[in-house]
């Protein structure tokens, strides 16, 4: 689990170790774990980059109807992720109000303590994997039988080279190392992680600035994991987690790309600001006694015209864009750019 919240500020590092439960749900269930529809839930919050990495993969692959989703309200308390916005605090097709309850159900005093994304195993209520490193890929790859119609290829089998390598240096610079920035508990460690964080966006914004997406000219997994850093810089990384050399909306290359997926369905549409705010001022006591949420930045710009269209690409390959969100699943006003 993250080293995260308070956990993180005892040490002098902020280290990162892989999630604990790494089960497979699989197409041929050779783990135990068959890919079936209305079997498993996804528990999400919109708060957090690693999930968000699970919302926007589901809604591009169409698995909205096979594979529900429960969102966790943005504040944990010390039992971690709480179903508060839900009727009498429970999640209605679970039946639990804290995720840690699946947990439990897995193992007694889960190593590693309780994170989102997870994926919840609805006969027996346990859960099954809480890694998201693997879930979207086997979302993008294992659960094919159930993708929508017109569901682009997220990580083409001749191009997952090229794909893994920029999501290493995504993962290590950008996803993880704003968290390093943000959790270092002395100048010089956060003074490194925030050189390397804008080294690389640096890279990245060359890499995109004659092309519209970062591998081929397609939408993969490596977009989908920049984007859910990109869309939190201005809101929380920037001042939150001080890296601050420079705004997003201060870089033009990188800025556009951001609101070209930003504008595409599946993943602006699922992006709530509030929530993102919320949690990590509120959140992250450590960094943040007072608990104040900012009132900035103002979000209108995420609407604006962002011309990457001119570079071309084909943003689902030879499928299509996923249709509206489901009713029961749009982000409320108050977490949307107006
Ligand atoms: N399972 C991932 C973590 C994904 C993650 O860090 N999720 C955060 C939210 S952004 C979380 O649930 N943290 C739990 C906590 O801080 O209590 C890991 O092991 O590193």
């Amino acid at each position: 689990m993250a080293g995260e919240g308070n956990s993180a500020y005892g040490h002098r590092k902020f280290t990162r170790s892989r999630s604990h439960f790494r089960d497979r749900v699989t197409a041929d269930g050779r783990g135990g774990w068959p890919v079936a529809a209305d079997r498993y839930r996804l528990v999400v919050s919109r708060a957090c980059p690693w999930a968000s990495r699970a919302v926007i993969s589901r809604r591009l692959l169409g698995l909205e109807d096979a594979l529900s989703m429960a969102v966790a309200d943005p504040i944990q308390d010390d039992r971690s992720w709480r179903f508060t916005l839900d009727p009498d605090g429970r999640d209605p097709v679970l039946g639990i109000r804290f995720l840690a309850e699946a947990y439990e159900r897995r193992e007694a005093d889960p190593a590693g303590g309780v994170s989102v994304p997870a994926l919840v195993d609805i006969p027996s209520g346990r859960l099954v994997t809480n890694d998201y490193q693997q879930l979207t890929l086997d979302f993008a790859t294992e659960w094919t039988a159930l993708h929508r119609p017109g569901a682009p290829d997220l990580y083409p089998a001749d191009r997952r080279d090229e794909i893994d390598e920029v999501m290493a240096g995504v993962y290590e610079d950008v996803n993880n190392g704003v968290y390093r920035a943000g959790f270092a508990s002395g100048q010089r460690e956060y003074e490194e992680a925030c050189v390397a964080v804008f080294r690389r966006l640096e890279l990245l914004a060359e890499r995109l600035s004659g092309q519209r997406y970062l591998v081929g000219d397609t939408l993969t997994e490596a977009d989908i994991r920049l984007f859910t850093t990109l869309v939190r810089f201005d809101a929380v990384y920037h001042g939150h987690f001080k890296c601050n050399r420079w705004k997003l909306a201060e870089n033009p290359v990188l800025w556009a790309y951001a609101r070209d997926l930003f504008q595409t369905p599946g993943f602006g549409d699922t992006v709530d600001f509030d929530h993102i705010k919320r949690h990590y001022y509120q959140v992250h006591s450590g960094i943040n006694p007072t608990g104040i949420v900012p009132l900035g930045p103002d979000l209108g710009g995420w609407l604006s015209p962002h011309h990457r269209q001119e570079l071309g690409g084909r943003p689902f390959g030879d499928g299509t864009p996923p249709g509206p969100v489901p009713p029961g699943e749009r982000v409320a006003p108050e977490g949307r750019p107006a």
